[in-house]
């Protein structure tokens, strides 16, 4: 499948419990280095897409944010010169006959975006995958799937720094800040729903060794967590450091 490219695929009614039909499309694009693609697509039902390397078992990215009626978004994931193979299903429910009818038909989209300079950059879910941001930047990234956790580092000159996470729409986010040196980390999760988060004072936040972790809270009702519309931002603000507290005598 070309960017671009438009498939639609029917599926078609099922006939007995957990057994949907699957839609698989192949996406391959050696002569890419470095890309990012943004499959999107719409079903009339909930629906789960999977992206995955032929020959290998596991897929490298299962999306199912959207609920029953929406579609799937996959906001930035990056593609390298290996195929890839997409599938699109029905989310399965235990005890439930498949909705999905031959008369109705999902639109599967998917293109090559540039990042900016400030975008987050997927795989970035653990500390060893870390993106850097310095004392006074920001960066832009998406929760984009349940699951998703974008990790970022210090970088540059040490400083001490206030770290603000914005809001993103319908997503309850959860800021963790670890410092290595000490050993230690703190969540910082004050925000409800729809609201964003404010770190307390990191002093002497040295390259490397100060981190931050953005994720989001489980939804309610089992829906999964994330907005791949929406944006968020992660700011370093560069503050005074805290004086010491005065030595008990
Ligand atoms: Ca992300
Ligand atoms: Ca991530």
């Amino acid at each position: 499948m070309s960017p671009r490219a438009e498939p639609r695929g029917p599926l078609t009614r099922a006939g007995r419990v957990g057994c949907g039909d699957e839609g698989a499309f192949e996406a391959c694009h050696p002569e890419r280095s470095r890309g990012v693609s943004g499959p999107e697509w719409g079903l009339d039902c909930a629906s789960r897409a999977k992206l995955r390397i032929p020959g290998q078992a596991e897929p490298v990215l299962s999306v199912d944010t959207g609920g029953v009626g929406e579609g799937e978004r996959i906001p930035n994931f990056p593609v390298g010169g290996r195929g890839y193979l997409l599938r699109v299903r029905e989310h399965w429910l235990t005890g439930h006959f498949p909705t999905e009818n031959i008369s109705d038909s999902y639109q599967l989209t998917w293109h090559f975006i540039e990042p900016a300079a400030d975008d987050e950059s997927e795989v970035n879910d653990s500390l060893e995958l870390a993106n850097l941001i310095a004392i006074g930047a920001r960066r832009r990234g998406y929760i984009g799937w349940s699951g998703d956790v974008d990790t970022y580092c210090v970088s540059g000159e040490p400083g001490s720094l206030r770290a603000r996470l914005s809001a993103v729409q319908d997503v309850d986010l959860v800021l963790r800040v670890v410092d290595r040196d000490r050993g230690r980390s703190r969540s910082v999760d004050e925000g409800q729903t729809s609201e964003g988060e404010v770190s307390q004072v990191v002093a002497d936040a040295r390259a490397g060794r100060v981190c931050f972790e953005v994720s989001a809270e489980e939804a309610a009702e089992g829906r999964a967590a994330g907005n791949p519309s929406v944006p968020y931002t992660l700011t370093l603000e560069a503050v005074q450091a805290p004086a010491e507290e005065p030595e008990t005598p």
